[in-house]
């Protein structure tokens, strides 16, 4: 469904008068409100195809009805997201499940949502129907250097995908690894992996980036062949000046210092991109900020502050993507609440006074360090937040103007109750 313009505006007046009085008092007391809300404004944060739908457990899937049907319902939905909060004006594809049937028609939709294609992502962790070679005991390690060309053949063939339509990466998440001690040579695995990712690599078109994402468990249990960052950070380093690390936040091992990464990884000029999303024992993939906002924040911390470093472009220079999943929530409703969570934690590490921080390092001032840190943490930014929604023609309560609207409801009028989108 489409947002109309004067639905918008009632909106917005609205809530006008409340939103200037807490606005009041950042634009008299904060000088650097402007430059931040001018960084809100250029941050987009891409929405991935497969979280549209509801996900699922091992013991269920729950649906909530007028799920999209097709990629171009699933880039209706993120249009409207996109259409609300000014701040998902990207949409990453999974193929095979969201293969274009025609690039220039996929093209003109998501222009007409505002929406352009982030990272394409290669999926070997499945066996499709049509399938000549399985992928039981992994893809681009396989011990049959047949499976392992069947793998990298797909990857090239999403990188196809990815030129018709304008995007600028890939995405390789591999689930290979072993279940049981014994059952694979390390050594052997790494190897045949690093060959295969190299023969993608050369068929990388020279303006596109390859992001090796890790991960430390599931499905295999007893051992994941990129399974960490060091692992990742040695196959990009390997491959070449194209090939990045990706970070997701829920493939860590539990209490991992995440922000530590990031900052290491920043330095050595290989973190290519982020797939957010929050957890509390593993691969949870719950709502962004809603288990852990302060670990949120001290990675935006890490980010600006290791980006600064090194003059890059916040908005435009890592790929920063959403990889969460629904189970009892509205997708969409859920998607709102992480994009807002990831812009509040950015906005609070704007806030850090990064000269009295370091000032504060260098005196081994323990206690005065942790307090510049909690001092933005604990900043009400969300009067900005909404003010660089204002100004890019969004909402003032994005999520509230979509249940006033009874989005999920007109959704299942159009597309039915039954639908379930392609994904997991
Ligand atoms: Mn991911």
């Amino acid at each position: 469904m489409n947002l109309e313009s004067f639905q918008l505006a009632d909106h917005n007046q609205r809530l006008l008068d409340a939103h200037r009085r807490k606005l009041a008092y950042w634009t008299d007391a904060v000088a650097d409100a402007e430059r931040i809300i001018q960084k809100l404004i250029d941050f987009q944060i891409a929405i991935p195809s497969w979280a549209l739908g509801t996900g699922g457990t091992r013991f269920g899937r729950f649906g909530g009805g007028g799920e999209p049907r097709t990629l171009d319902e699933k880039m209706a939905d993120v249009g409207l997201l996109h259409a609300l909060n000014r701040a998902s004006g990207a949409i990453s594809l999974h193929i095979p499940w969201d293969i274009p049937q025609d690039a220039d028609a996929t093209r003109q939709t998501a222009a007409h949502y505002g929406l352009r294609f982030d990272a394409v992502n290669s999926n070997t962790f499945q066996d499709q129907p049509d399938q000549a070679l399985s992928y039981k005991f992994g893809s681009l390690q396989h011990v049959d250097p047949a499976v392992r060309r069947q793998a990298i053949e797909h990857n090239i063939e999403v990188i196809r995908h990815g030129v018709a339509l304008g995007s600028k990466a890939l995405t390789v998440w591999l689930s290979d690894g072993s279940c049981f001690p014994g059952q694979l040579n390390f050594r052997k695995a790494f190897s045949r992996t690093l060959e295969s990712l190299q023969d993608i690599y050369a068929a990388l078109p020279s303006d596109w980036k390859l992001f090796v994402e890790y991960k430390a468990f599931e499905p295999n249990f007893y051992s994941m062949t990129v399974g960490d960052w060091g692992s990742s950070f040695l196959y990009a380093s390997k491959l070449g000046p194209q090939a990045y690390t990706l970070v997701d936040l829920g493939h860590h091992l539990p209490n991992a210092n995440i922000e530590q990464i990031v900052a290491t990884l920043l330095m050595e000029e290989k973190l290519g991109g982020f797939h957010f999303n929050d957890s509390k024992y593993g691969d949870d993939d719950l709502t962004a900020g809603s288990i852990k906002p302060y670990q949120l924040f001290l990675i935006f911390n890490e980010l600006v502050d290791g980006m600064d470093a090194r003059g890059m472009n916040h908005a435009t220079d890592l790929g920063w993507m959403i990889d969460a999943s629904h189970n009892v929530k509205d997708p969409l409703e859920d998607l709102l609440q992480s994009v807002e969570a990831i812009q509040i934690a950015y906005a609070q590490a704007l806030l850090v006074d990064r000269t009295a921080l370091e000032e504060a390092r260098e005196a081994n001032d323990v206690v005065r360090a942790q307090e510049i840190l909690q001092d933005a943490f604990r900043t009400d930014v969300r009067p900005i937040v909404a003010e660089a929604r204002l100004r890019a023609g969004g909402a003032l309560q994005p999520l509230t103007l979509y249940r006033s609207l009874d989005t999920r409801t007109q959704l299942i009028r159009e597309r039915g109750l039954k639908t379930v989108a392609t994904g997991l």
